[in-house]
This record gives structure tokens, sequence and C-alpha cells, in this order.
């Protein structure tokens, strides 16, 4: 038996595979397709103080590479959110990790208290980054604002907190060192990177916003690089997302250091990438005689790094 645990501070986890944030709906669209008792971590769709309707169509664009997605934090709002969502994922035996935003400071604070009193809730992730709403970039572009409402989610949960960080940035590490001097637990990156399509007969955005956040295959060295930077430099464990569609694009992440990983644009396509993901794992622990996936974390090779 291959050991494939991992711990994000208290959080313990069976595996390292998580469901990346609005990639998995509320995990019951995916109950006939996966073993979700299986998954390490199952973060949900983020959710807002109030109800949103997202942003009008169109909203998602296929390109060769990879999705362009304009989406808009559509939910039903944190009150319905416990009354309508968290039934099912309370019959889970799995982490579940809820992603709240606020269109302000105030509303990261605001969700986490109405989910405090919650079961069945293994820690939040703040959505410091998402690219399709008015200043949705900036709680993870400003490094003081980043500090600031992790030190005040800190101070209203003793759940494990974990902040989601905008690649859109000069220096991630600035902002993940914030996040850490405000108490995250851990942070996780990245998040969509801003991008366009157009289309040449209108001569018009293919997204109804003009720009959009893009994920997929096409920005997994990116996220590669950023985590990376981000390991290096910080002490709390560092989440990667970006691109993984496979167990190989995984265990890069691990080698560079992430200590668990999220799983997203993949599911679109594959929906049953988690469980192959997951299975993928064990094989090359077997194949190289690792017992722990543990040991692979950070375990990089740099001697004939030039930089
Ligand atoms: O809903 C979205 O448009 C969205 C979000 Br909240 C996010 O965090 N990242 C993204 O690419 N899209």
């Amino acid at each position: 038996m291959i050991d494939l645990s991992v711990h994000i501070g208290s959080l313990a986890l069976q595996n390292p595979v998580m469901t990346a944030s609005g990639t998995f709906g509320y995990a019951d669209e995916f109950k006939e397709i996966c073993d979700l008792n299986d998954i390490g971590a199952i973060i949900t769709k983020t959710v807002t103080p109030h109800p949103r309707p997202g942003n009008p169509p169109r909203r998602i664009v296929e390109l060769p590479y990879g999705m362009l997605n304009s989406i808009g934090l559509p939910n039903v709002g944190v009150e319905s959110f416990i009354i309508e969502k968290m039934p099912f994922l309370q019959t889970l035996k799995t982490n579940v990790i809820i992603n709240v935003a606020g269109t302000d400071e105030e509303g990261f604070v605001f969700c986490v208290q109405r989910l405090e009193d919650v079961s069945g809730i293994a820690g939040y992730e703040l959505n410091f980054s998402c690219p399709n709403v008015k200043g949705g970039t900036s709680f993870s572009s400003d490094p003081g604002i980043a500090e600031r409402v992790t030190r005040n989610v800190r101070k209203t949960t003793r759940r494990p907190i974990i902040a989601k960080l905008t690649p859109n940035v000069t220096s991630i590490s600035e902002i993940g060192r914030a996040c850490e001097n405000g108490g995250a637990d851990a942070v996780s990156a990245i998040n969509t990177v801003v991008g366009m399509a157009i289309d040449i007969k209108t001569r018009r955005p293919r997204l109804s916003t003009g720009t959009g956040g893009y994920s997929g295959p096409a920005i997994k060295p990116i996220a590669l690089a950023k985590v990376f930077e981000l390991s290096r430099c910080l002490s709390i464990p560092v989440i990667a997302i970006g691109g993984i569609a496979c167990a190989e694009d995984a265990i890069e992440f691990l080698i560079a250091g992430a200590t668990a990983f999220q799983v997203g644009t993949v599911n679109f396509y594959e929906p049953d990438a988690t469980m192959t993901i997951k299975k993928g794992l064990e094989y090359y622990c077997q194949k190289n005689n690792i017992q722990k996936i543990a040991d692979l974390i950070g375990s990089i090779q740099l001697k004939e790094m030039a930089k």
C-alpha cells in the first residue's frame, strides 16, 4: 500500500487530489462518475454574501489548448447555499472546502461568519483572484489588502484557510507572503490567466465581457513556475492549480514543491479525471519505489540550474 496522505496545516488529506472551485459544481453533479470519498478534498464553486446572476452570455469559449471563461461568479448566495447545497456535501466523508468571496473586504468575513456554525466544513478557500468581476483580483494584487482580509478571516475562524492567488501580478511571492503574515494556512495558485479571443468575421470579442480567465493545459508551465516560486519563499503549504490533466502533470507540481493540487478544466472533458489521476499517482509511486507520496514534495533537483 502506498501512503498518499498529505497535510495542509491541521487538515489531513487521504491523498493530494482536490477539485478546483467552479469545475466540479457542488459535487452531487459528479456522484455517478466519481467515488467522491476517494478525493482528497472537494472545493465548491465560490459563494458570495448575496445571490449573483453572473455575467451575460457568451461566458465560455473553447480554444485549441485551453478554455476561456467569464462566468462572473454566479451563485445562490450564502444563505441559500447552506440550505440547498450543504445537505448533500454533509453526507460526504471526504474534506469539503468552501470557496468564498466578497465584492468588498467585509464580504469574505460575512460568508465565513455565516458558515462557522455549519457542520461538515473542513476549511475555506478565499477567492482573492476572480478575473471576471470588478475588483475581483484586487484582493491578491495588493499585499496590504491580501494581508488585511486574510487576518480578518483568521480572527473569524479556527478552520483552515487557503488564499487563492492570481497569476496576473508582478510578484506572486510578495502576495503569498502577505497571506502567510495574515494567518493563512496555505495558498493555492494559480487562478486563471487573463486572456482574450476575437471573432475575425464580426471583429467582436468572443466573450461578452471582452476578456476572461484562461485555463487548461496551456497554462500549466505558467502555473508550475508560480508554484515553484511560492514554495521556495513561503513556510506554509502551496496547493497547485493550473492545467493539471493527468498524474504526470500533478507529479511535476509535487516535485516543484506543491503539497497538494487541484484538478480543474479537465473535469469538463474527462469528468472522472480525479479518479484516473489518483490511480496514476499510485502507479508512479509503485514503479519508482516511493512508499510515501509526501517524500516527493519539493524533491526537485536544482544542482545544474543556471540561475
Ligand atoms: O466565476 C468566474 O468567472 C470565475 C471565477 Br469566480 C474564478 O475564480 N476564476 C475564473 O476564471 N472565473
